[in-house]
């Protein structure tokens, strides 16, 4: 039976190029600063984020575990999207590895607006409290709907927060979704954060990887940081070719997984006992409730099918769509849909 895959864009597989690339790159030893694509990946990434520089990653949770430790000291506090990544699926890391409390702020659409990151702060002259050190936006915004941040709000939010004394630490996992889906340049998201991470797994096509930007200084603490976490790899440059690949010719074709997801909503908002609010479809997730079935009811129902998608809440599932999901995959897994809601 065939699969049809919607449960991330984490599960695409590299393309032939990319397999390629990696049995043929020129590789040496990071630590010591020899691999030649990993310096070719991190000059590139930093270049396409206007950063002064930028540091290879095992994946997208190291790069936020690094974020939080570079803009906090322990003791301190850093704002988030209560639905954000850093603070739900990153097992307390803020927490354990930094010693810093996440502020969970409940957001409409995971965009946080000025007045709520002004009233996250804590009172600098009371000793009780923690010290509100950083912020950390999430965009694309993976819970709230894959939804992008407006650029004129993430400037107005990054605006305010620094002007606080804030540093802000940007989870661009998707970076380059919100990037092709707006038609805003990816430098001028990164420029309203001090700190970057983007994912290559994802959308993008890479087996593994991630990439922090920032100022150099910042990314040398990061680069201690990659080190003391274990994440200092050797001869990375066999993953890092697929990064160079990815940049050069996976961020275009992103628009296919989004008009991809847009059909698919609005075909699943056409079927009974479905509810999908197609506003919030601007990417390349889709995330639906169930009226009559639970959302692991239904994802069972739907994998026995050959569709695999994922339950994220009792009635809620997300379908990801992403690269090798074709628009024929989308009209079988509709059909497929209204199979499993009719019986
Ligand atoms: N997201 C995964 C799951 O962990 C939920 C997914 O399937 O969407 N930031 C954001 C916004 C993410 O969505 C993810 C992964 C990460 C960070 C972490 O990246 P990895 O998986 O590379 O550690």
């Amino acid at each position: 039976m065939p699969v049809i895959d919607l449960r991330s864009d984490t599960v695409t597989m590299p393309t032939p190029e990319m397999r390629k690339a990696m049995a043929t790159a020129p590789l040496g030893d990071d630590v010591f600063g020899d691999d030649p694509m990993v310096n070719e990946l991190e000059q590139m990434a930093a270049e396409r984020l206007g950063k002064e520089a930028a540091l290879f990653l095992p994946s997208g949770t190291m790069g936020n575990v690094v974020g939080v430790a570079v803009n906090t000291r322990p003791g301190e506090e850093m704002i988030a999207d209560a639905d954000a990544h850093v603070f739900l699926y990153e097992g307390a890391g803020a927490a354990v590895i930094s010693g810093v409390q996440i502020r969970p702020v409940a957001t409409a659409t995971g965009v946080m607006t000025p007045a709520q990151i002004e009233a996250a702060i804590r009172p600098r002259d009371d000793f009780h409290q923690p010290i509100t050190a950083a912020v950390s936006f999430e965009d694309t915004h993976n819970r709230h709907g894959g939804v992008v941040w407006p650029l004129k709000d993430l400037r107005a939010a990054a605006q305010t927060a620094r002007g606080l004394g804030l540093r802000v630490h940007l989870d661009g996992a998707r970076i380059f979704n919100a990037s092709v889906a707006a038609g805003t340049d990816v430098a001028d998201i990164a420029a309203c954060a001090d700190t970057v991470t983007f994912c290559l797994s994802k959308g993008l096509g890479c087996p593994a990887g991630s990439v922090f930007c920032g100022s150099a200084e910042d990314v040398d603490q990061a680069r201690r940081w990659r080190k003391r976490l274990g994440g200092a790899m050797r001869q990375a440059g066999v993953i890092a070719a697929t990064g160079v690949i990815a940049l050069r010719t996976m961020v275009d074709r992103l628009a296919e997984d989004h008009a991809n997801a847009c059909t698919l909503a609005e075909g699943l908002a056409e079927l009974s006992g479905v509810r999908c609010d197609l506003s919030r479809v601007q990417t390349n997730l889709v995330f639906f409730d169930l009226e009559r079935m639970t959302g692991s009811e239904f994802e069972a129902e739907c994998g026995k099918r050959g569709v695999l998608g994922g339950a994220t809440g009792p009635n809620r599932v997300r379908f990801v769509t992403h690269y090798g999901i074709t628009a024929g995959d989308i009209q079988s897994t509709l059909k497929i849909c209204e199979e499993v809601l009719s019986t």
